[in-house]
């Protein structure tokens, strides 16, 4: 059920978090920005974990039910420590967001290096073997998401470069996944609003007959700080670039200790959603750089009130 009028939007589920540093089975710092996949009736979340020694790599977590997950033993990607990904990994990767694409896993992630941040793609189809394909972008871009369809025969990716200073949310159209062209912005920050200094993408893009259903973050920046909210906007089918409606409010904002208090405070960080046959949605997110928590709500309650 959605949140009371007054609050927040969607619901926080009363387990949150739902994994935190005492789930991970080795030493580590911080477990966030979890994007999840539910794989033959299995939930997986593919998580980004700090190390204790700084940078970030990538972890798997299962569940039966979507609430309570457990870790496989092992890292899933590491920093690339040699060959052709190694210069631009150095300081790790970050972020993974996951698409289905006829019968392959996509995975969208920030690779960080001295050189700035910049999108790369890896993709799986069993979850145990990892392969890179490409690097996307070039420096100074994050939070690529990939479309789950082509849209008039390309491959279309969501992302946010830092151009002047401005983080706003672009697309952009591929034949192969690899060579990227035909950039336009989507969403830039909203003056006064509480998105007023950057937007990203957060989720992968869900196809609905209103349009497609984007769950980004937005940030305002305060005195004491960024406080990272999410948001809800609508982008047209046949052209993504034009925006249906845009939400005037965030459906989540920091407000329980376990997104106030963390490494980073203030953040509510989605990285993806499952929905159900029923249009049951779990938003997964990072809550405080610190933990993964779930916030629900039906398809319809968010298309309906959640802008
Ligand atoms: C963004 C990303 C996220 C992080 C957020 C809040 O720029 O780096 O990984 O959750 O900042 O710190």
């Amino acid at each position: 059920m959605a949140g009371k009028k007054g609050r927040d939007f969607l619901h926080r589920w009363e387990g949150n978090p739902i994994i935190a540093l005492d789930d991970v089975p080795f030493r580590s710092n911080t477990v966030f920005n979890g994007s999840p996949v539910k794989v033959d009736g299995e939930y997986l979340i593919l998580l980004r974990v700090e190390g204790q020694q700084g940078y970030s790599f990538f972890a798997l977590a299962r569940s039966d039910n979507g609430y309570h997950f457990t870790l496989d033993k092992k890292p899933v990607m590491m920093p690339a420590r040699s060959g052709p990904f190694a210069k631009y990994e150095t300081k790790g990767i970050e972020d993974p967001r996951i698409t289905f694409i006829e019968g392959t896993y996509y995975i969208l992630f920030t690779a960080v290096s001295g050189f700035g941040p910049r999108i790369e793609i890896a993709k799986t189809t069993d979850f145990k073997k990892y392969e890179r394909v490409a690097f996307i972008s070039e420096s100074h871009n994050k939070d690529g998401v990939l479309f789950p369809e082509k849209i008039k025969g390309k491959y279309a990716r969501l992302d946010r470069p830092i151009g002047n200073g401005v983080g706003s949310i672009w697309i952009s159209y591929s034949e192969d996944l690899i060579h990227w062209g035909y950039h336009k912005i989507v969403l830039t920050p909203a003056q006064g609003y509480w998105d007023s200094y950057r937007v990203g993408a957060s989720a992968p893009p869900i196809k609905t007959d209103k349009g497609w259903l984007e769950i980004y973050h937005g940030v305002k920046m305060t005195s004491a700080g960024p406080i990272y909210r999410m948001g809800v906007v609508l982008l047209d089918l046949d052209d993504p670039s034009k925006v249906i409606k845009r939400g005037d409010q965030p459906i989540l904002s920091p407000r329980e200790e376990y997104e106030r208090i963390g490494d980073i405070g203030n953040v509510c960080f989605a990285c993806g959603a499952v929905l159900s046959g029923n249009g049951d949605m779990k938003i997964y997110y990072g809550a405080a750089d610190t933990s993964i928590c779930i916030a629900t709500c039906t398809l319809d309650q968010i298309l309906k009130d959640g802008f």
